[in-house]
């Protein structure tokens, strides 16, 4: 094992919808092969993450189905756990914001902090509605436009006439849940003093080299911008408590709670060791999360970390752009995309979608999904490239050489294998250092062009018509440790089909065994190695496949479905 410890996080989903592919490539799959990556590479590596369940938006869609919020949660954590394990996204601990180690973390975090002098209280100014007996959040706040007089202006902006408004200037507010009138109360309410973290996180920011520029320009945007106070408890029903008193009858901020499940669900997965993931200088945490999310993880969550002192900040966070489908945006209201929870239905294997979704990943802009490519890329790059090499390779070592190859001697390598054995350690550095610096996009076109130079050294060399067996022998033993390179290679991004591959070399071991990767470039094979059954590792997307897939996953459940079972 490396010294090196790595934590990888995904961002907390929230349980108000069921993931759709967005999602997954938003943050779920880039962190799975990174993680998958970091431990094949030998570096201690936890993978956590767990559903985001407090806050507004969850109460409200809760009382929506009818469901008690925890009936809710367990429910909706379910479905959810149920998609990412249909991706085999290999979270060492998938968790939930209210389970108890997350709740007394959070508070011990507050408590911390609190000491630490960066909290304060003040006065603000929420709605409450009588009829719901429940506060309400800004964006169920509607009424009447103090500028135009048009009734359905919501809490922030008027449609009517674009005045950009306070909810408090609203005439007549209502609930847009409820349609009922509302008060305008004053509540104490606790505050982070962002302001006073400013400097520090500046110059941290700033201090950041691996960030992409993205990232960096958006978070120093904020700070040029000024940092204010910013409030971080709620009038809500459900979440974690507020222990200082006079408070009690308040929860967290569901955005200051979240990110400390980072910490919690570390705690979990490691109960006796979490501290070398968040103390340890050797450690360092990787977060990925939606470009909207930036902003919490780059000034928010490291305001709080540096409040609280003794714990590690981020050392990358990776903020992925958005995924649109066929030119426009997901929309479950029009059924536009593909729903996660019917994928398991189609019998489509889940590495093809994850190898879509690679040459997806929104990386330095938007992306989109589109059938017809899904269709040609798939075909080509997938089972054309990849599974065409591996497949040409190993049946030619059962026709032509009865299943065996043997390491060729240095006296019998002619020019062409001398290059493709440079080819090999070139790609897999040049791969290696991509995924550290989590280029997850480019690192896969580098191995997937590892397996088109493969394909080229056979036909270059037509080891199916070579009449001479020692030739023959080393081409196919070239081959089939090409193979071996790819399935340690391809791990991270197709765990399944490196399985089978490796199962079809009949290798000892396991591809992603940790540390692996570092043999990667090795094209050694034991003496007289035998290999396994060659058998086609996918099958050709037909356009009347990807119609009955895209038909099945265009279909959502909603929510209230779920209830009904
Ligand atoms: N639940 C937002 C989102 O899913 C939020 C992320 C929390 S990460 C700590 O977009
Ligand atoms: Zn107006």
């Amino acid at each position: 094992m490396k010294t090196e410890t790595r934590l990888v996080t995904a961002a907390l989903p929230y349980i108000n919808n069921v993931p759709h592919l967005g999602h997954i490539v938003g943050s779920h799959l880039p962190a799975d092969i990174f993680a998958r990556f970091c431990r094949t590479k030998g570096y201690d590596t936890l993978f956590i993450g767990g559903t985001d369940e407090h806050g507004s938006t969850s109460e409200i869609a809760a009382s929506e189905v009818g469901a008690d919020f925890e009936t809710f949660g367990v429910k909706l954590h379910e479905e959810h756990k149920k998609i990412y394990d249909w991706f085999n996204i290999s979270y060492d601990v998938f968790s939930r914001t209210p389970s108890k180690t997350h709740i007394s973390t959070t508070q011990d975090f507050f408590k911390k902090i609190n000491t630490n002098g960066f909290i304060t209280s003040g006065k603000m100014k929420v709605f409450y509605s009588p009829k719901e007996d429940r506060y309400l959040p800004d964006r169920y706040i509607r009424g009447t436009c103090p500028r135009c007089g048009y009734e359905d202006a919501t809490g922030d902006q008027c449609e009517n006439c674009t005045a950009v408004l306070d909810p408090t200037q609203l005439i007549n507010p209502r609930s847009s849940i409820s349609g009922e009138k509302i008060e305008i109360r004053e509540r104490e309410h606790l505050f982070l003093r962002l302001d006073k973290l400013s400097p520090q996180l500046e110059s941290w920011i700033k201090s950041q080299t691996t960030w992409r520029p993205q990232v960096t320009s958006l978070a120093l945007s904020w700070i040029k911008e000024g940092l204010k106070e910013r409030c971080i408890t709620r009038d809500l029903k459900h979440g974690v408590p507020v222990p200082l008193p006079g408070f009690e009858d308040k929860v967290f901020y569901v955005w200051f709670d979240a990110p400390i499940g980072y910490l919690s669900f570390t705690k979990e997965a490691a109960p006796k060791r979490w501290q070398k993931f968040w103390q340890d200088d050797s450690s360092k945490i990787y977060h990925f999360l939606g470009k909207d999310n930036i902003p919490f993880h780059t000034i928010f969550w490291p305001g709080m970390l540096l409040a609280h002192g003794n714990i590690n900040l981020p050392h990358q966070v990776i903020g992925l752009q958005y995924l649109n489908y066929e030119g426009g945006k997901f929309s479950k209201s029009q059924k536009r995309g593909v729903f996660c929870e019917k994928l398991p239905e189609t019998g489509l294997d889940s590495d093809v979608m994850r190898a879509y979704l690679t040459f997806l990943i929104p990386e330095t802009a938007d992306s989109e999904f589109r059938w017809d490519d899904f269709q040609r890329r798939v075909n080509t790059e997938i089972i054309g490239n990849l599974g065409n090499f591996v497949n040409r390779t190993l049946h030619l070592v059962k026709q032509k050489n009865n299943q065996i190859v043997s390491k060729p001697k240095e006296t019998e390598l002619e020019q062409i294998d001398r290059e493709i054995l440079v080819s090999v350690e070139t790609k897999v550095k040049k791969a290696t250092e991509l995924l550290e610096q989590a280029k997850l996009r480019e690192a896969f076109s580098e191995i997937l062009s590892l397996s088109a130079d493969g394909n080229k050294y056979l036909s270059d060399t037509k080891p199916w018509s070579s009449e001479d067996s020692v030739r023959t022998n080393t081409v196919l033993y070239h081959g089939a440790a090409i193979c071996r390179s790819l399935a340690i290679l391809i791990s991270p991004y197709l765990p399944t089909t490196s399985k089978r591959i490796w199962n079809q070399l009949a290798l000892s071991g396991k591809a992603d065994a940790a540390g692996n990767w570092d043999s990667a470039a090795e094209l050694d094979l034991q003496e007289n190695h035998r290999i396994g059954e060659p058998e086609v590792l996918f099958g050709r997307l037909t356009s009347e496949e990807v119609k009955r897939i895209k038909n099945t996953t265009s279909q959502t459940t909603e929510i209230k479905e779920l209830f009904n079972k």
